[in-house]
């Protein structure tokens, strides 16, 4: 089986996928573009919607990261079998993604009015994910899944470009990160694979 992953040299939306190819041990290509690098425009015009990430496996390819991380979770026993569970955290999946709209495409220009609404909106979502995690014993009553893996993915991705410990106030968020990162796998990728700005 050959698996490839193409992104750039960011957490931004593959981290969740990378960690979960890496906890299940699955090997796979990386191609990571760094930004003076790109657009490649001959890379780009032969994307399926000219972004990135795209997966491929066996030679087939897939864009839209929620659909590559779901799959890859259905491939690493992290997407249960029950269409309501899998329902469940498919809308969990899509409330993080919700926050990484607001936060990095608002139309605020002034610098000041954009920082407070950004302390704003990470506040209303973390409050809620920390709620969440702590009223279901985790996203699947205690049981890892991929949406454990796309919130944590997340974060490290809003570190790098909001530069706070944003879960600071969120016990149980900070700990599914701590464990999620200490996995087996994880950990090793964690390890040798950093990024400037984040606090490890
Ligand atoms: N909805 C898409 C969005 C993909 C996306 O916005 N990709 C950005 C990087 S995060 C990109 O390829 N930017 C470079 C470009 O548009 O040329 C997904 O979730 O995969």
């Amino acid at each position: 089986m050959s698996r490839k992953l193409t992104y750039f040299d960011v957490p931004g939306y593959s981290e969740a996928f990378r960690y979960m190819l890496h906890y299940a041990g699955l090997e796979f290509e990386e191609v990571r573009y760094q930004d003076k690098d790109w657009p490649d425009k001959a890379v780009k015009d032969a994307l399926p919607y000219g972004q990135l990430p795209i997966y491929e496996e066996n030679g087939k390819t897939i864009n839209q990261s929620i659909a590559i991380a779901r799959y890859v979770a259905s491939q690493t026993g992290l997407l249960p079998s029950d269409p309501w569970e899998q329902a469940k955290l498919d809308a969990a999946v899509l409330n993080m993604y919700d926050l990484f709209k607001k936060l990095f495409y608002s139309k605020e220009e002034d610098e000041e009015k954009k920082k407070a609404l950004q302390a704003e909106t990470l506040e209303y979502y973390f409050s809620r994910f920390e709620r969440d995690l702590k009223a279901g014993n985790g996203y699947f009553g205690g049981k890892l899944s991929w949406a454990d893996f796309v919130l944590v993915g997340a974060i490290v991705g809003i570190h790098l470009y909001v530069k706070v410990p944003v879960e600071k106030d969120y016990p149980t968020v900070s700990a599914l990160i701590k464990e999620i990162r200490s996995l087996k796998g994880v950990k090793e990728y964690v390890a040798k694979h950093t990024y400037e700005h984040i606090k490890e």
